[in-house]
């Protein structure tokens, strides 16, 4: 038996490295997903770590951008990813909440006090603890990119006080923690992927959604919801994710490689970032759009019960009172 089993590991061992020196000469295309256009600022920075990597790689390892949602959508993406179908996805942690429940702290209402706190946080041990805790789900978490602050948006009924929330339908994100915050208020929170969501604003199938502005714009929502209210209840980043299948079966270098390209894609999109708010809210204010500035208070207060139903685990509560410390 133990003969056997000692056996068995060998050959375990010998096709790893196998793998690992194959990997090493043969030359790789990284499949990524992303369902942004390819003009968003995640696809572009993924496209500059590609370079990145092709260059210190010599070639070896390519990286091609599946974007606008050609692979489906990010729950789809994440479903590749995880089977070893697909190498890289960016999705928003939203859509990781309930894979890897880590990943809700940073999505909690009102958690971040700033964009220059939130990037502290991301770019300290808390935010490498979060993407690491994926990995027991087959996800090895690169890098934290922006997205702003998401805000509700409406085409009827402007949402002035949290009172106007009451009753609406609002499409939320596929996690429990967004249809949580949204029932904090009283609306009726629909969950739904984004593809679906233009269609469901213009049907009247949900009164209002909530993005940040550069998904609002390239979205076309703005055409449909004309009015933007700042409620800007959470701070959900982005995730860019690495399939732990794939991953294993990298050469320690090229991992390095892979690692250290993603963190510097990391200042570029920010950048990127900071000039798309500003582009996409002078388009949807041209183009029409009201922006509203509720009571932000009075939101933060009625959705301030969901930290305790869903900050549940010892390890959630210690980055909660970690990030709030976060000066
Ligand atoms: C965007 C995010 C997308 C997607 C979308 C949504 O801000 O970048 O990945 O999650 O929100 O609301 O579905």
């Amino acid at each position: 038996m133990l003969c056997f089993t000692l056996k068995r590991a060998t050959v375990a061992a010998l096709s790893a490295l196998t793998l690992s020196a194959g990997a090493i000469t043969q030359a790789e295309t990284l499949r990524s997903a992303d369902i942004h256009p390819n003009d968003y600022p995640t696809v572009q920075a993924v496209r500059y770590m590609g370079e990145l990597i092709k260059k210190r790689t010599d070639g070896r390892i390519e990286v091609k951008i599946y974007s606008g949602g050609a692979l489906g959508s990010e729950g789809d993406s994440i479903e590749q990813v995880k089977l070893g179908a697909l190498a890289m996805t960016r999705v928003s942690s939203a859509a990781m909440h309930n894979i890897c429940q880590t990943t809700r702290v940073p999505s909690l209402p009102f958690l971040f006090r700033s964009k220059d706190h939130l990037h502290k946080v991301l770019d300290s041990d808390i935010g490498d603890e979060i993407l690491k805790s994926c990995e027991d789900a087959g996800f090895v978490g690169l890098a934290w990119y922006d997205s702003g602050a998401r805000s509700m948006y409406s085409g009827e009924k402007p949402i002035k006080t949290k009172d106007d929330v009451r009753g609406m339908k609002i499409r939320v994100q596929q996690s429990d923690l967004s249809v949580a915050m949204i029932e904090a208020l009283g609306g009726n929170a629909t969950p739904m992927p984004m593809g679906e969501v233009y269609t469901a604003l213009k049907t009247g199938l949900v009164d209002a959604a909530e993005n940040n502005y550069p998904s609002y714009e390239s979205a076309h929502h703005y055409e449909v919801a004309k009015y933007y209210s700042l409620t800007e209840h959470t701070m959900t980043p982005e995730m860019l994710l690495f399939s732990k299948r794939q991953w294993d079966k990298l050469s320690d270098a090229d991992r390095d490689i892979i690692r250290k390209a993603a963190l510097e894609s990391v200042p570029y999109m920010r950048k990127l970032w900071s000039e798309r708010e500003n582009t996409s809210r002078a388009v949807v204010v041209k183009a029409g759009s009201e922006i509203i500035e509720p009571d932000k208070a009075s939101f933060q207060a009625a959705m301030a019960p969901v930290y305790e139903r869903y900050v549940t685990t010892p390890e959630m509560k210690d980055l909660v009172s970690r990030i709030q410390a976060v000066k």
